[in-house]
């Protein structure tokens, strides 16, 4: 298992070379902190303006089989923006991207309108690939624009979107297949118009135009790696979480060691 992980992380361009992607079985990576296992803040890849919060928190807790904790993200104003973004080292091709989803929750207490609105997905493209100067856009999935439409959303639940395959996309520039930002077709449609694009960041994203939503994130895929935002535990509770640096990174208690940390889990028994 350890070892497929380690492939998994490899340049995601090799695999697409020499391995079909869905060789692999899905991989969960869980994501501690906003700047971990390849996400971040960092003004470079993410856009995040004043009156946007993102943070991992239990307050909307977690979809089944995702822990406790979830992404939690908030934009006060219109202007608040609030983006966790995913650079690529390498670049992936879009005709490689076969999975795609993630999981949504919107509070009952947002105040945004429409009460369809929901964080986003965008990916940052590269629509005529890296062999042809230009063709930097960025493709934006929404809930509100699949099957169900509107109606299918509902406050206080998590809910689980497919975004791959027929899910339906819009482009932030003109693009092949795409020309305006009301051009609403599937990504395999996107795919088949621009068979150079390449991916260079995913994000999740939230805003502008969304003041008073308050949301979650969760079980994000990106092609088979699939990550569970989660607080971190406060001490370990078996033996074997210590083990593998797992007592200096996975838990907020700090311990003094390994040892430390196996015998606070021994005197914890009781
Ligand atoms: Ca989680």
């Amino acid at each position: 298992m350890h070892r497929q992980y380690k492939l998994v992380g490899l340049a995601s361009a090799l695999l697409a070379v020499f391995v079909p992607v869905t060789v692999f079985a899905a991989s969960t990576v869980t994501v501690n902190t906003t700047e971990s296992q390849g996400w971040t803040k960092d003004p470079l890849y993410a856009d995040n303006r004043p009156g946007g919060t993102l943070e991992i928190t239990d307050t909307y807790g977690a979809p089944e089989g995702f822990g406790t904790s979830s992404l939690e993200i908030g934009t006060l104003t219109g202007a608040a923006k609030s983006q966790l973004a995913h650079p690529l080292a390498t670049p992936v091709k879009l005709a490689d991207l076969n999975e795609l989803s993630y999981s949504t929750y919107r509070s009952s207490t947002s105040t945004s309108v429409p009460e369809s609105q929901l964080p986003a997905i965008n990916l940052v493209i590269d629509y005529n690939g890296p062999d042809q100067a230009g063709g930097f856009s960025t493709l934006v999935f929404e809930p509100v624009y699949q099957e169900g439409g509107a109606a299918a959303i509902n406050e206080d639940a998590w809910q689980s979107w497919d975004a791959a395959g027929d899910a339906i996309w819009w482009s932030t520039r003109s693009i092949p297949g795409a020309a305006t930002q009301s051009t609403y077709v599937t990504l395999n449609a996107i795919k088949a118009a621009n068979p150079d694009a390449t991916i260079s960041s995913y994000i999740i994203n939230q805003g502008s135009g969304n003041a008073g939503l308050y949301a979650a994130v969760d079980a994000f895929n990106f092609n088979g790696t699939v990550y569970n935002f989660e607080l971190k535990p406060f001490k370990a509770t078996s033996k074997e979480q210590c083990k593998n640096d797992g007592w200096r990174n996975d838990f907020v208690t700090v311990y003094k060691n390994q040892g430390d940390c196996v015998s606070s889990v021994a005197s914890n028994k009781n």
